[in-house]
């Protein structure tokens, strides 16, 4: 158990470190008074009983190895949450653009979804932490999702440990179904936002000169009939 809490002991100080510095994100954009892509953030260490049945899927040993750190990309796992489908591009240029981490890969299962239905986007990084050994390297994935993928990830998610991975074919097919309602619910509230942004952007502009005619208003505010 000791070998296991030295081994895992890096990758928590990652979680933790990755959490503070993408929740300061968030804070930054607050600050600046701009709507933040990153709605929330969070991070855990994979359990050992879930890197157990890992090793079993992959045919690893189950041992803290440096071949368990190399294949197990997930042992320390991030999920930033976006309110829309295009904050979620933002956020992935934000990874890219730091450097304090490097991305190793991306997977995108949102233009190609996984045959559950499942949508994220994944970043595979490497995260250099400072252990009193010296800096170690340490995979991480991210999770970037919207609110409605979440929702849908998480409940799959529960139902899919009560079924042991094995859905009957009917509930696969509701399930899929389901994700499909999901991303169309991503796919109106963006068009929500976008008619709110417009119609506020005819607002200001009418504000700012009083003079200007909405379409189909008739000069003095009347509506033409
Ligand atoms: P705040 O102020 O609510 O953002 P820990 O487990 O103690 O190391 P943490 O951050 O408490 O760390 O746990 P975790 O599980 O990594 O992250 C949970 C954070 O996600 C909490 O915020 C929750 O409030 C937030 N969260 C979870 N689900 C939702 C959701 O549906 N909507 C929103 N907006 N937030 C959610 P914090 O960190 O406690 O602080
Ligand atoms: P948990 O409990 O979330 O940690 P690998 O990770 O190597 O086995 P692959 O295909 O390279 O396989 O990984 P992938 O699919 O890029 O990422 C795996 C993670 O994505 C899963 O981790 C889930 O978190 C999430 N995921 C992938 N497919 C689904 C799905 O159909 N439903 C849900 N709810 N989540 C999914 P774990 O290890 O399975 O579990």
């Amino acid at each position: 158990m000791g070998q296991w809490n030295r081994f895992l002991a890096p990758y928590k100080q990652a979680v933790d470190e990755m959490k503070v510095k993408f929740k300061g994100m968030r804070k930054q954009f607050e600050t600046n008074n701009t709507n933040s892509p990153i709605e929330f953030v969070t991070g855990r260490v994979k359990p050992l009983a879930s890197i157990y049945d890992k090793t079993l899927e992959k045919g690893l040993l189950f041992e803290p190895s440096e071949e368990l750190a190399r294949n197990l990309q997930d042992i320390a796992g991030l999920r930033m949450m976006c309110q829309f489908v295009g904050d979620i591009e933002t956020v992935v240029e934000l990874l890219r653009q730091r450097n304090d981490l490097r991305i190793v890969e991306e997977k995108d299962y949102i233009s190609h979804e996984k045959q559950s239905g499942y949508r994220s986007y994944h970043v595979i990084v490497e995260y250099p932490v400072q252990t009193i050994d010296g800096e170690q390297l340490i995979l991480a994935e991210i999770q970037i999702r919207t609110l409605a993928m979440n929702f849908w990830a998480s409940i799959e998610h529960s139902l899919n440990y009560k079924y042991k991975g094995v859905f009957p074919e009917e509930i696969k097919l509701r399930l899929q179904r389901a994700a499909e309602a999901a991303f169309q619910l991503d796919e109106e509230m963006t068009q929500i936002r976008d008619e709110i942004q417009e119609a506020q952007a005819y607002f200001s502009e009418y504000k700012e000169s009083p003079g200007t005619r909405f379409p189909g208003e008739a000069e003095g505010g009347r509506k033409d009939t």
